[in-house]
């Protein structure tokens, strides 16, 4: 097998670790099929990094470390489920896994992913086989590749622009999947399970070669021996549709159509991204820049030229400046437009204008699908599927699957829709929902609850500085009963927490940000909007978790006194300005 050259840097420095882990990996066989085979609990620490790209993250479990003792290894498992699709044999297989080898429970990602975790080495194969088996795959969930390719969950039958959106998400998805044989050999013994038929055009194009995007005789023609410099995200959506949240995304393909509907194009947005670093100035969160108009026979093309931009010009000396969002910002848009071009081929066209204004959306409730069928968003509270006392939100999901065999979109926002279902059953889901405790009508839902999220952080995430799913139940409450004491209670507005700068639950988004920045404590973010079309701004590096109240009261106060009609807690914060709200906290007498 011919190893393509090594990818040219923009810097002159040393590659990172990682990018000789890649290179020695043989296409990401070692050392993870040596390490499966030792009897050990965990894998090394090269290994790990190697089996990102199957899908899975060591972790520990950070509540059982004790000094003196080993760490509580697990894996954690991820899906890679473009649009949020998740078929009913998969969902009742990863169901099952759970109980069997996982800590019970399930959790909806903010990629549209399922993540099982507690999984011990010694059951991972197991695991995977049954999830490849059940036509799911965990394939380039996580790694230096592109990873869960996201799409509007809703099913709308009605609107072929959503249609559209699906369809070239899954082919973006395909186009860009690692092509080793690596997967298959380690996890399913060499069986290559077919999941489905590969678009042909798809097929084709990952083997045309115009311009250098790809690498012919390389078990990987896109990506190469060395994969990409880091994680590289995308997403399709249509306009006037921001559930995607398409301004924090590597690239975001919007569906142009005529006016009867046809596909025409895509509008192309590039250099999203949101991981930081506390006290590093040169990491930043950045909302993606709009690019270019690439009509639809072309777009296949377009998309390789711009993988191909990162992956030979991405930093890969650096892994905190390695994303494309760093290559955008230090190159300026125009020489990326220019670069992009040498890989297309051809000049580019310009962005079209879109009269739609993005706005969020999250489908809960329920509605029609528009072919006489019924669809149901269901909001699960930080994505985590569970069974605790009364509420008993897994066991009602898998009695839905079993009895109905719907098929499941999981939302940008950690929630899930059911869909095609007929009317007649309506009822009968109802009555499985509600004798388990779970609510269906949105509106019953607290809305600071029903539009927060939170990343898993402790005590999974081995990367977390405090908590933040098992905390933010607790913020809610005190926040709800905060705007309740200063006569607002019936606001709402977009809260999200994690546990630490890397942006997980995409907090620079919010309206208020929590993000982790030391014990117990949160750097917070103002200023972000309704429909997470404008980045937030850090307000405080540190507010301690036992200050929220003195530290949200006065800001809650100056926004029922001085807010315009219809103007939200994000908007109005952006309006006045942090010098005029850290004005009036400091005077503020209570
Ligand atoms: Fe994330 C790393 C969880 C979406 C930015 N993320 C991690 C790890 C794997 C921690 C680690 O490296 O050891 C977390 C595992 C925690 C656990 O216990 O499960 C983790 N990320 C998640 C999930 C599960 C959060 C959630 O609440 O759902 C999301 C899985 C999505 C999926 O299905 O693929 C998840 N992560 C995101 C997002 C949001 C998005 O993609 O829309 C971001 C910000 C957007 C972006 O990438 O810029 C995000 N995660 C990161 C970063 C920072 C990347 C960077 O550019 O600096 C890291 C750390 C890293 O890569 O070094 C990270
Ligand atoms: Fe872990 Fe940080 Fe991501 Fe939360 S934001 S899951 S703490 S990496």
């Amino acid at each position: 097998m011919v190893k393509s050259a090594p990818p040219p840097t923009t810097t002159t420095r040393k590659p990172s670790k990682v990018e000789g882990l890649k290179e020695d990996s043989n296409f990401l066989r070692e050392p993870v099929a040596t390490e499966l085979l030792e009897d050990t609990t965990h894998f090394s620490e090269e290994a790990v990094q190697i089996l990102k790209f199957h899908g899975s993250y060591q972790q520990d479990n950070r509540d059982n470390r004790a000094k003196g003792k080993e760490k509580d290894y697990q894996m954690m498992l991820r899906t890679r489920s473009p649009g949020g699709f998740i078929p009913p044999q998969l969902y009742l297989t990863l169901d099952k896994l759970a109980d069997e080898y996982g800590n019970h429970t399930l959790r909806a990602t903010t990629r549209q992913g399922f993540q099982l975790h507690g999984i011990l080495k010694k059951n991972l194969k197991p695991t995977i086989a049954a999830i490849v088996k059940s036509m799911g795959s965990t394939l380039g969930a996580c790694g230096d590749l592109n990873r869960n390719v996201m799409a509007p969950p809703a099913p709308f039958k009605n609107k072929p622009e959503y249609q559209y959106a699906w369809e070239y998400a899954n082919n973006i998805a395909d186009l860009l999947t690692p092509q080793t044989g690596a997967y298959y050999e380690i996890w399913l013994d060499g069986e290559k399970v077919i999941s489905g038929e590969e678009n042909p055009e798809v097929v084709a194009a990952r083997q045309k070669n115009g311009t250098g995007t790809v690498f012919h005789d390389n078990e990987e023609p896109i990506y190469g021996t060395h994969y990409m410099p880091r994680k590289f995200k995308a997403s399709v959506t249509v306009p006037g549709d921001n559930s995607i949240d398409l301004y924090t995304q590597d690239l975001t393909l919007v569906v142009i159509t005529n006016k009867d509907g046809e596909l025409q194009g895509f509008n192309v947005f590039a250099g999203g991204g949101l991981g930081r670093t506390h006290n590093k100035e040169e990491t930043f969160a950045r909302a993606a820049d709009p690019i270019c108009y690439v009509q639809k026979d072309d777009v296949y093309e377009l998309v390789k030229a711009i993988v191909a931009t990162q992956r030979d010009y991405g930093d890969r000396s650096d892994r905190r400046h390695a994303r494309l969002k760093y290559l955008i910002n230090d190159w300026g848009v125009e020489k990326f437009r220019s670069k992009v071009e040498e890989y297309f081929g051809k000049p580019l066209v310009p962005f079209k204008f879109l009269a739609k204004k993005f706005k969020y959306q999250d489908f809960l409730g329920w509605h029609e699908q528009g072919d006489g069928k019924l669809f149901l968003g269901i909001s699960i509270d930080n994505g985590r599927v569970k069974d605790e006392g009364s509420f008993q939100l897994k066991t009602a999901l898998r009695e839905i699957v079993e009895k109905f065999n719907l098929t499941m979109h999981l939302t940008p926002h950690q929630n899930l829709i059911f869909c095609d279902i007929t009317p007649e059953n309506k009822a009968e889901i109802e009555a499985i929902l509600h004798r388990c405790g779970v609510v269906s009508d949105p509106n019953n839902i607290d809305s600071l609850v029903r539009y927060g999220m939170a990343c898993p952080a402790l005590p999974t995430c081995g990367l977390a500085i405090t908590e933040s799913e098992r905390i933010i139940p607790t913020f809610m409450e005190r926040i709800r009963a905060l705007l309740k004491k200063v006569g607002l209670p019936k606001t709402h507005f977009v809260i999200r927490m994690t546990g630490c700068p890397n942006g997980c639950a995409r907090p620079y988004m919010a309206e208020l940000g929590f993000v982790g920045s030391f014990t117990e404590s949160y750097q917070v973010w103002l200023g972000g909007c309704p429909n997470q079309t404008r980045l937030a701004r850090p307000f405080t590096e540190r507010m301690h978790a036992d200050d929220l109240e003195k530290f949200l009261e006065p800001l809650f106060v100056f926004f029922k006194q001085s807010r315009k009609r219809g103007e939200s807690f994000g908007s109005f914060c952006d309006r006045v300005g942090f010098d005029a709200l850290r004005e009036f906290s400091e005077s503020y007498q209570g």
